[in-house]
This record gives C-alpha cells, structure tokens and sequence, in this order.
C-alpha cells in the first residue's frame, strides 16, 4: 500500500493526500511531526536525504519532492484525467506547478512563519508586509491566467490545481487586504465544492 510520509497540516504533503482523496486511493501515513521536526530521524532521513516531507513509498518505490510525487500518482492512477494526455495541455497545467512551488511558496512562507508562528512583539513587521504585497500581486497574475477558465489547466479539474488550491487557502486565510479577483473567487468557490479540499486543505493553519 502507499505510504505517504509527512504531516496532514504541511502544505507540500496536502498536494499529495488531496490528490489520493480525489482518486479514492488507499493510502496510509507516517511521520506525524511538529513543524521543524522532520530531519530529526535518522530513518526518515534514509528514506528522504533533504529531510524534508513529504516522501512516498509505493510498494518500495521511494519519492521525495511533492510536485514530482503529485505528477507521478495522478501519471499512474489519472492518466487522461487529472493528468492530462495532450501534451499542451498538460503542459499548461504543469507549468503552474512550478510556478506555485518557485513563486508563490517563498513568500507564503515569510508570512506563515510571521504570523502563526511568530508572537505578534516579535515578528518582523516589514518582511510581512512585502510577503503580503508579494502575493496579492501575484494573485493578480493567477486570477488573469484563470479568466475564461474553469480550472487553471482549462475547463476541468488537473494537477495544476492542486498546488494552487492549497495555496489559495493559506492566502484566503493570512493575508489581509486581498484585492477583489473575481476568477480568482469564482475558482476557489469551485474547490470548495470539492469534498476532498474541505477534508484535507481546509483545515488549522499550524
Ligand atoms: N520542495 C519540497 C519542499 C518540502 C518542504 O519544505 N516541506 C516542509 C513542510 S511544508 C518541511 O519538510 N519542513 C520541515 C519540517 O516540517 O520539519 C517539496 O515540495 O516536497
């Protein structure tokens, strides 16, 4: 069976319980650690040399790095579906992946960590605030690639939207002053009606 190693509140680990909640895999998990914690075992870090989660084992095939992860279950499990087989198509969507993980992941973590973490006299109030304005900027950039669209890869659900759709929940929640995106709106609406997003992405922000 698949294991997925990491905690269910880590944004990089959702991509992938979302994905297997979607396709009705069988799945169960491991490594339950707070925040900070997961380089802390020897095993673990057998298994994933950055010490980072998630990590899956598919019947003995180890994989670390969650958009790979996400890219190889929906390849073998949602081929024609949530992974698209024309190749522009696909590509599209993929390509919002990368965005998310290399864009929209840096300055989520700034405010994640200035905010949940942080005690309110101690966090660093201009990093916030530019990490803020970082991504309402960049919700900008999102909601125009999803004018006329349905989902980010087109007019269904894919891959693409998993990293997305986890993002847009962090923003949704931690970031004041959100500009008023109407396709950015209307998408999230759309997850929402996803019993799969409201178990596994929706939930306490730690
Ligand atoms: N590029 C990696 C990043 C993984 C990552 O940074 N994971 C975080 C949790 S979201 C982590 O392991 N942090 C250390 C920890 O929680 O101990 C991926 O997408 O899998």
């Amino acid at each position: 069976m698949l294991v997925v190693y990491g905690r269910a509140s880590s944004s990089n680990v959702q991509k992938v319980l979302w994905l297997c909640e979607e396709l009705g895999l069988p799945y169960s998990t491991a490594h339950d650690v707070p925040p900070g914690k997961a380089k802390e075992s020897a095993d673990y870090s057998k298994l994933n040399p950055n010490g980072l989660i998630p990590t899956i084992d598919d019947d003995g095939f180890v994989l670390w790095e969650s958009n790979a992860i996400v890219r190889y279950l929906a390849a073998k499990h949602a081929n024609g579906s949530l992974f698209p087989s024309d190749l522009r198509v696909r590509a599209d969507a993929d390509r919002w992946m990368d965005w998310q993980a290399t864009v929209l992941a840096p300055p989520t973590a700034v405010v994640l960590l200035q905010t949940i973490r942080t005690a309110p006299e101690k966090r660093d109030n201009a990093a916030l605030a530019a990490a803020c304005q970082t991504l309402r900027d960049k919700a900008g950039t999102l909601d125009a690639a999803l004018a006329g669209r349905n989902y980010i890869g087109g007019s269904s659900f894919t891959i693409g939207d998993l990293p997305l759709g986890q993002w847009m929940w962090r923003y949704a929640s931690l970031v004041p002053d959100r500009p008023k995106h109407a396709n950015l709106e209307a998408w999230y609406a759309r997850l929402q009606e996803r019993p799969a997003f409201r178990k596994i992405v929706m939930t306490k922000l730690v």
